[in-house]
C-alpha cells in the first residue's frame, strides 16, 4: 500500500460540519430521528454527494441507499462500508454519520488518485439504525440483510402511533432496489467508540472484535388511579411505585458487573399528574451483557422481580419486546487487518469490543466484517456533547480507506476476507 495514500482530512471534516448542520439543535448537537423531515433532508444531502462522485446510487423499500463504484470485475461481490445517518433526538454529529461522510471520502480519494480496485467498492446508509423513534435498532440492516421482513419494519410505531410505513412515505424515501441486498464479499465500518476506553487510554485506533448483546424490552404496569390525599398506602395499586422499584432493581442488577449494564430510559406516567395515583406506566428496560447465557439470565431474573413485585403491589404487568441481538464476534482476519493498517500509519492502537450496537454486526452475521473506532472525548455520546478530535476522525478514515483497497483487491477465489 503506497505510504501517501491518504485521504483528505479537510474535505472530510468540512462534510462532517455540513450534515451536522442538517438538524441542528439550538444549543449544539443533532436531531435527526429516523423517517423524520430532517433525515429527509440529511438523505437527500448524502445522496446529491455520492452522485457527484459518480457512483450509482440505489435505495430500497426501506430507503437503505446504497452507492457503488465499479471494480475491474465488476462482477465480483463488492466491498461495502457504510453506516447510518439517523440520530437520536439529542444526538452528536460523528454518531454514524462519520463511517458514511469517510466513505465517502474513501471514494473521493480513489476518484482524485485515479485509483481502481479489482472488486467494486460500495457505501451505504442504512435507515433506523438508532431504534429510538422505531424498535428494533438496526432496522435498515436487518431489512437489507434479509434478517426481519420489509412488513415487519413497516409496521413499527413510533409513541404517536405513526408507522414505518407512513413515515417512510411521508419523507419519500421508498426505493425499489432488491430486498435482501446483495451480500457485500467484506464490510468495514468506522465509527465513534461512544465510551472511554480510548480516550482513557490515550489510543488513536480501536480494532473492534466483538458488539454485546442488547436486550430491549417495553413493560406496561396497570394501577387503579386514585386521589393523593384520600387513599391509604394500604390500599394502594400504584403502577409508578412499581416502575421505581423495577428501574431500581435494573441498577442493583448490573452495577456490580464489568461486563453488563442496564438503563431505563423511558417512562411514561399515566395520567402524570401531582395528586392522582398512577394507574399505568409504560417504562423500557435496555440491558446489555458480552454473554449471551448471562443476558438471558438477566432477563429472567428483571421478570421474576416485576410480577413478585406487581403482584404484592395488586398490579398486573405486560411485557413487550422491542429488540434482542446476540452478542457478535467481527471476523478475526478484517480485524487484523485493521490493526495492520493502523500500524502501518503509526497509530496506536488495541483490539477491543463494542459496547454499542452496529449495523456492522448485522451485516457480519452473512460476511466478513470489522469495525474501526475512533476516541470519544470523554467517553460521551447520544449527547449534544459528542466530540471526537479532527486528527482523530482524519486517522480513523485512512485506516477505512487502507483497510477497503486491501479487501477490494483480493481475488476471486483467492484469499478472501475471512481467511487472510
Ligand atoms: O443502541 C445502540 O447501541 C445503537 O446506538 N443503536
Ligand atoms: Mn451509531
Ligand atoms: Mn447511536
Amino acid at each position: 500500500m503506497s505510504a501517501d495514500l491518504h485521504i483528505d482530512g479537510l474535505r472530510l471534516l468540512a462534510k462532517i460540519e455540513q450534515l451536522g448542520a442538517i438538524g441542528a439543535l439550538p444549543g449544539g448537537g443533532v436531531s435527526r430521528l429516523a423517517f423524520t423531515k430532517e433525515d429527509g433532508l440529511g438523505r437527500a444531502q448524502v445522496r446529491e454527494w455520492m452522485t457527484e462522485l459518480g457512483l450509482a446510487v440505489r435505495m430500497d423499500a426501506l430507503g437503505n441507499v446504497i452507492g457503488r463504484r465499479a471494480g475491474e470485475a465488476d462482477h465480483l461481490p463488492a466491498v461495502m462500508t457504510g453506516s447510518h445517518i439517523d440520530t437520536v433526538a439529542t444526538g452528536g454529529k460523528y454518531d454514524g454519520n462519520l463511517g458514511v461522510l469517510a466513505g465517502l471520502e474513501v471514494i473521493e480519494t480513489l476518484n482524485d488518485r485515479g485509483i481502481t480496485t479489482l472488486r467494486p467498492l460500495e457505501v451505504g446508509f442504512f435507515s433506523n439504525e438508532e431504534g429510538s423513534r422505531f424498535a428494533p435498532d438496526m432496522m435498515g440492516a436487518l431489512v437489507y440483510m434479509g434478517d426481519m421482513s420489509l412488513a415487519d419494519a413497516c409496521a413499527s410505531v413510533d409513541n404517536d402511533g405513526v408507522s414505518v410505513g407512513e413515515a417512510l412515505a411521508s419523507i419519500d424515501q421508498v426505493g425499489d432496489a432488491q430486498i435482501p441486498g446483495p451480500t457485500p464479499h467484506a464490510f468495514v465500518e468506522l465509527h465513534i467508540e461512544q465510551g472511554p476506553i480510548l480516550d482513557k487510554e490515550r489510543l488513536d485506533i480501536g480494532a473492534v472484535t466483538a458488539v454485546q448483546g442488547i436486550s430491549w424490552q417495553r413493560f406496561t404496569f396497570y394501577g387503579v388511579s386514585n386521589h393523593a390525599g384520600t387513599c391509604p398506602m394500604s390500599m394502594r395499586h400504584d403502577a409508578g411505585y412499581v416502575a421505581a422499584e423495577v428501574t431500581r432493581k435494573v441498577r442493583q442488577m448490573t452495577r456490580h458487573s464489568p461486563d453488563s449494564v442496564g438503563t431505563v430510559g423511558v417512562i411514561n406516567m399515566h395520567p402524570n399528574l401531582v395528586n392522582v395515583v398512577p394507574n399505568r406506566v409504560e417504562m423500557t428496560v435496555d440491558l446489555r451483557h458480552v454473554d449471551e447465557a448471562e443476558l438471558v439470565e438477566a432477563e429472567a431474573v428483571l421478570l421474576a422481580f416485576v410480577a413478585a413485585t406487581c403482584e404484592a403491589e395488586g398490579v398486573t404487568f405486560r411485557t413487550d419486546r422491542l429488540a434482542r441481538f446476540q452478542p457478535h464476534t467481527f471476523s478475526p482476519a478484517v480485524t487484523g487487518l485493521i490493526a495492520e493498517h493502523a500500524a502501518e500509519l503509526g497509530l496506536s492502537h488495541r483490539l477491543m469490543s463494542s459496547g454499542a450496537g452496529h449495523d456492522a454486526q448485522i451485516i457480519g452475521r452473512k460476511c466478513p466484517a470489522g469495525m474501526i473506532f475512533v476516541p470519544s472525548v470523554d467517553g460521551i455520546s447520544h449527547n449534544i456533547k459528542e466530540h471526537t478530535e479532527p486528527h482523530h476522525l482524519i486517522a480513523g478514515a485512512d485506516v477505512l480507506l487502507r483497510t477497503m483497497v486491501s479487501l477490494a483487491n483480493q481475488p476471486a477465489g483467492g484469499t478472501q476476507a475471512g481467511d487472510l
